[in-house]
């Protein structure tokens, strides 16, 4: 309204997750004036939002965390792979080290945003109307924080409770013998299905693709363990920003090929033994890129997969003898006794590959082929119009006024998936056309660290304003779709490509050259006077 307040600032950041706060902590320490817009009541981004039964990270710590040292050494965490809660609490201690909260405003989603070249400003609104002014736009809005829910999931003759994963009330739902049924087993749905089938009378999994799981082997961390392994963090925190996706390991620099039939299987039962993704991030190096050996690690998979459940039904449905799709080539997701839970007479496994849900109904879900299951509670575990979703979602106008939507239409481009032609002084991380099929806080990191660099580069330099051209834009796009090629990952289909949401265009979305070239990429461009950006001196703009 024209009576709303204006804020002026040097950047503003929107989210208040992981990127957020480390973005927000690195500009202070250099000199930067910050603000963040977030749009819930809570810092943490993601573990803010998915509250749902069994929410649990699936990269181990200390692996995911952030680097900073006032953080880092006055923290101990419980569990190799910490829930939900325990990671609310983490961001609670990140406050209440790093004083965030004195420049997070709350509630307050970005509605519209748009730059204005003559006053070479952003001018940003949120929901209340209030708006705001600052030089810099930084966008940490996280990948996967628009949740994509199917068309017949917005009925609302439903006489029971129906929650998305990531919308999941605070106060829960009460579960205790209910019939439930849980939609979709990615790795949301994988972790809601073991957590229900503890509590509900009766849990019915609609599983339309299966997921190729790796054991979790979760455990607990005691003070003493993690104290002495302290010292170690600096280099273990520098040494994931040089792996392909910010993991401790890297694939064995060895084909599959080269081991024999014993070595190979001595190699995956170890990998195997260690859990969380070793199995996926330190097996042989071409696992991703030849068919054969691809599918060898699949039937290792399937192997141990198969033997933990008992009827053969379920057996076929969950860990089928041929590969759904390429083995790795979707994230997989960890699990503890998922597969036991799965097995139990009170759950049912819906294959809905081929008869699809139709309709939520009075009483509950009924399949294309007539088939009806009444239940109490819907819990969708449909995922996330990943990526592009978030961003498109805040009312983001190029300087011509264009949404865009508008700029994506013929496919999303970008320049380092961290900078759009048509929007000068905008950043961002996490999410379409980076690295981010990877450790959250690594990839975070990377990205957030060169901005940083960036942004202190302009203010040395008197630089007014970078936009990248859209010559570099379409350079970057078209190397990003020629890696992704060469990757059997191109072979299947989810929300990397953006196939998962049936009205978007389904296209690479996501950087696989891994972390060391795009290191490189992005500190060239920074070397090399900011190769592939349009620049403007803050003289030229006195002169007019
Ligand atoms: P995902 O990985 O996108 O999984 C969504 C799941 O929902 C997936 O199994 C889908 O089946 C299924 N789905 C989607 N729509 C339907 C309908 N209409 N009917 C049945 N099943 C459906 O999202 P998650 O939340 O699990 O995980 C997202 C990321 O967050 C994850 O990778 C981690 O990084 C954290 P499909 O497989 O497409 O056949």
């Amino acid at each position: 309204s024209q009576f709303a307040s204006r804020y002026q600032t040097e950047v503003l950041i929107v989210g208040a997750g992981f990127a957020g706060i480390y973005l927000l902590h690195k500009l202070r320490g250099s000199g930067f004036q910050c603000l963040v817009l977030e749009a819930t009541d809570s810092l943490g981004g993601t573990w803010n939002c998915n509250r749902y039964p069994g929410s649990r990270v699936d990269t181990n710590v200390p692996l995911y965390q952030l680097s900073i040292p006032e953080v880092w050494a006055t923290w101990t965490w419980t569990e190799r792979f910490p829930d939900r809660d325990e990671l609310s609490r983490y961001f609670e201690h990140v406050d209440s080290v790093l004083n965030v909260k004195k420049d997070v405003l709350f509630n307050s989603k970005v509605v519209s945003a748009q730059y204005l070249v003559d006053a070479s400003m952003w001018t940003v609104r949120i929901s209340d109307g209030t708006s705001f002014t600052s030089r810099f736009l930084l966008l940490a809005t996280g990948f996967a924080s628009k949740p994509y829910i199917p068309e017949w999931a917005a009925s609302d003759t439903f006489r029971g409770t129906t929650c998305h994963s990531a919308c999941w009330p605070s106060s829960g739902v009460d579960l205790v013998g209910k019939r439930v049924a849980v939609i979709g087993t990615g790795a949301t749905g994988v972790q809601m299905a073991q957590e229900i089938s503890r509590q509900a009378s009766h849990l019915y999994v609609f599983q339309r693709t299966p997921n190729l799981c790796l054991p979790m082997r979760q455990r607990k961390l005691d003070y003493a363990e993690q104290d002495a392994a302290r010292a170690d963090l600096p280099r273990l925190f520098k040494h994931r920003l040089t792996t392909t996706a910010g993991y401790a390991d890297e694939p064995a620099k060895r084909s599959i090929f080269s081991d024999s039939p014993e070595e190979r299987t001595a190699f995956f039962e170890r990998l195997w033994d260690e859990g969380g993704f070793k199995f996926w991030t330190a097996n042989y190096q071409d696992v991703l890129l030849d068919e054969e050996a691809n599918r060898m690690a699949y039937d290792f998979w399937a192997g141990q997969t198969r033997a933990r459940v008992a009827d053969a039904q379920k057996r076929d449905m969950l860990a089928p003898v041929d590969p759904p799709h390429g083995w790795g080539c979707r994230r997989p997701c960890l699990e503890s006794d998922y597969y036991e839970q799965l097995s139990k007479p009170h759950v049912s496994v819906i294959d809905v590959s081929r008869a699809p849900i139709v309709a939520l109904t009075e009483d509950g879900l009924r399949t294309s082929d007539g088939a009806v299951y009444e239940v109490d509670v819907v819990g969708l575990a449909t995922g996330f119009d990943a990526l592009t979703g978030s961003m498109l979602d805040m009312g983001l106008a190029s300087t011509s006024g264009a949404p865009l939507a508008e700029k994506w239409s013929n496919g999303v481009a970008s320049y380092l998936g961290a900078a759009l032609a048509g929007y000068p002084n905008l950043f961002y991380v996490f999410a379409a056309h980076g690295p981010t099929a990877s450790n959250g806080p690594s990839c975070i990191e990377l990205q957030s660290d060169w901005i940083v660099h960036v942004m202190v580069k302009m203010r040395r330099d008197g630089i007014e304003s970078l936009e990248p051209t859209v010559e570099a834009e379409r350079d970057w796009t078209s190397l990003l779709h020629s890696v992704y090629q060469a990757s059997l990952v191109s072979n299947t289909r989810s929300w990397y490509d953006g196939s998962n949401v049936p009205t978007k265009r389904m296209e690479p979305l996501i950087f696989f050259g891994g972390f060391p070239l795009y290191r490189e990429l992005c500190y060239n461009a920074l070397d090399e006077n900011f190769k592939g950006f349009n620049i403007r001196y803050r003289h030229d703009k006195q002169e007019g």
